[in-house]
């Protein structure tokens, strides 16, 4: 049997996890003992995992195979008895949730920077889920972190690690490597959620889909579902290998990164539905023939029909959304007479109301919604609800947007983020945001008045843990919002991000830009973006 090496090290000062996980660039994670230093403390920051089974995989980006081997070994090394592994490491982050829950797992590790670039100038991230599927709380990335600051040395096997191409069982020390088919038990789970057979019929009326992989994880899964089980044509599935640097691009499904998707879906002779995904397939974005569904418009829609797929047809519990998420939903919750949560940015949030029962369905304004399936968000999973929807209202996105809107009234919404800037200009206009947060109340944008300005802090209700500074809130009295926050998983500089929401019960066909413009003006000149960061204009307007 190989030996267990200890290997002495030092500790990297920056391994704090951010919004979800420890993102760097792969230049960072290239750096000797720089991933097994971090694997490491997800290990020692753990309890009661001797002999128990661990999830591994990744999104296939750049690195991903060369950590998976080391992950392995020093999950033997430190005493798993069984590492289930995506087959060439693959495994999209809402799969491995799925993963982690069916098969009892003590946790998952998961390799991914999500929506930021890959290739060797890009990105990597490693992140671990607890047993429950969901990335981890706060109080076990706080530990990895102390632990992080402090560790001397770290458990490796001395030898290579197994074949991760074959599906099987191999020996790796005293553990099982088992490496599974990445699809299999995600598809079986969707064909439970929903019906296939309604969406396979509206194919046969006509239905036509364009779902854009980005050259990441979800090509795959995509083609798996969408193509061979509801029997898309060929073709429907665009970008569906993945690549370890996505052929280039940025795998952020948004209107800045989706562009072509974005034009082809506004164009006269265009599919009847477009949707797109992340680099690790948690991530969703919506467009219907010239119809572009916000993800706060689209979690709304969503609570709104999710009743029509068989996982649903009960009812949902209750929902949540993260708070710069607009309150579209909330007048469904409200309707449906089920409570609406708002937590803080981070799918981490939602884990205690979602194994608490409190909630079904979940979702944020970056593109990610999901629902008490798993504990990730699921890019594929909200586009198949979508079909269900369309299949079983025989409706066009574009009509069940505008009726929606009709009934409910519409929130103009548009976030403005302001990437790479200097950190220090940006912690300073947060600071000197919070600084003057009770000066604010009164202030004018254009007819509207300022009612109330704060620091979201957010207490959980299920296990009592309090959050504070999470994002600087403005109030106005016909109930718009603007919200400003950093981002927590950029690795280059800082990311300012600007959140304007406006409520309109009747006038809902205006262009959002011009129907936020007053909103838009006060934001910036309040935080004097222009000033303090040197941009004139946010980088991307989604
Ligand atoms: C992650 C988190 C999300 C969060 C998003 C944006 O998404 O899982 O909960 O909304 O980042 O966070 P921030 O505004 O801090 O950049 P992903 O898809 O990158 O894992």
């Amino acid at each position: 049997m190989s030996p267990i090496l200890t290997v002495a090290t030092t500790p990297f000062s920056d391994q704090k996890p951010g919004t979800s996980g420890l993102r760097k660039k792969v230049t960072v994670f290239a750096q000797p003992h720089y991933a097994e230093n971090f694997i490491q403390s997800i290990f020692n920051a753990l309890e009661g995992y001797a002999g128990k089974t661990l999830v591994l995989g990744g999104d296939g980006r750049f690195l991903n195979r060369e950590v998976i081997k080391t992950a392995l070994r020093m999950a033997a090394a430190n005493g798993f008895g069984r590492v289930l592994v995506g087959r060439g490491g693959i495994l999209s982050t809402p799969a491995a949730s799925h993963v982690i829950r069916k098969h009892g797992a003590f946790g998952g590790i998961i390799l991914s920077a999500s929506h930021n670039p890959g290739g060797p100038e890009g990105d990597f991230g490693i992140k671990y889920n607890a047993g429950n599927g969901g990335p981890a709380p706060e109080k076990i990335t706080d530990r990895i972190f102390a632990l992080s600051k402090t560790i001397t040395a770290y458990k490796i096997l001395d030898g290579a690690a197994p074949d991760i191409d074959r599906l099987g069982e191999k020996k790796l020390g005293g553990m099982v490597v088992e490496v599974i088919d990445p699809v299999a038990d995600y598809q079986a789970l969707m064909e439970q959620l929903f019906d296939f057979d309604v969406i396979r019929s509206a194919r046969q009326r006509g239905l036509t889909v364009r779902f854009d992989a980005m050259s990441a994880v979800t090509g795959p899964y995509a083609k798996a579902i969408l193509e061979d089980a509801l029997g898309f044509p060929r073709g429907t599935v665009v970008n569906g290998t993945p690549l370890p640097d996505f052929g280039g691009h940025h795998p952020d499904p948004n209107l800045v990164h989706a562009k072509d998707l974005y034009e082809l879906m506004m164009s006269a002779d265009g599919p009847d539905f477009g949707a797109a995904s992340d680099g690790d397939g948690d991530r969703n974005l919506i467009i219907g023939k010239q119809q572009f569904v916000t993800p706060s418009d689209s979690l709304a829609l969503l609570a709104a029909n999710a009743h029509l797929a068989p996982g649903y047809g009960k009812g949902l519990a209750g929902v949540a959304r993260s708070m710069p998420t607009s309150g579209a939903v909330d007048r469904v919750a409200a309707r449906l007479g089920i409570k609406c949560y708002e937590t803080p940015t981070g799918w981490k949030f939602f884990g205690n109301l979602l194994d608490a029962g409190l909630i079904t369905l979940c979702g944020e304004e970056s593109a990610g919604t999901g629902s008490n399936h798993v504990r990730e968000k699921d890019g594929l999973w909200a586009v198949l609800l979508w079909l269900n929807i369309v299949a079983r209202r025989q409706d066009s996105v574009r009509a069940m947007v505008q009726a929606h809107w009709r009934d409910y009234g519409r929130n103009y919404y548009s976030r403005h983020d302001y990437e790479e800037v200097d950190a220090e200009a940006a912690n300073g206009l947060m600071k000197a945001l919070r600084d003057g947060l009770p000066g604010l109340a009164g202030r004018k944008a254009g007819a509207m008045t300022v009612t109330a300005a704060d620091d979201f802090a957010y207490h959980d209700p299920v296990d009592g843990s309090d959050t504070g500074q999470q994002g600087i809130r403005l109030h106005f009295d016909d109930g718009s919002r603007v919200i400003y926050r950093l981002s927590g998983t950029g690795t280059a500089g800082a990311t300012l991000r600007v959140y304007i929401e406006k409520f309109e019960q009747h006038d809902i066909n205006q262009e959002t830009q011009k129907a936020l413009a007053d909103l838009i003006r006060f934001a910036n000149g309040t935080a004097e973006i222009a000033r303090r960061t040197g941009r004139k204009t946010p980088s991307v307007i989604t």
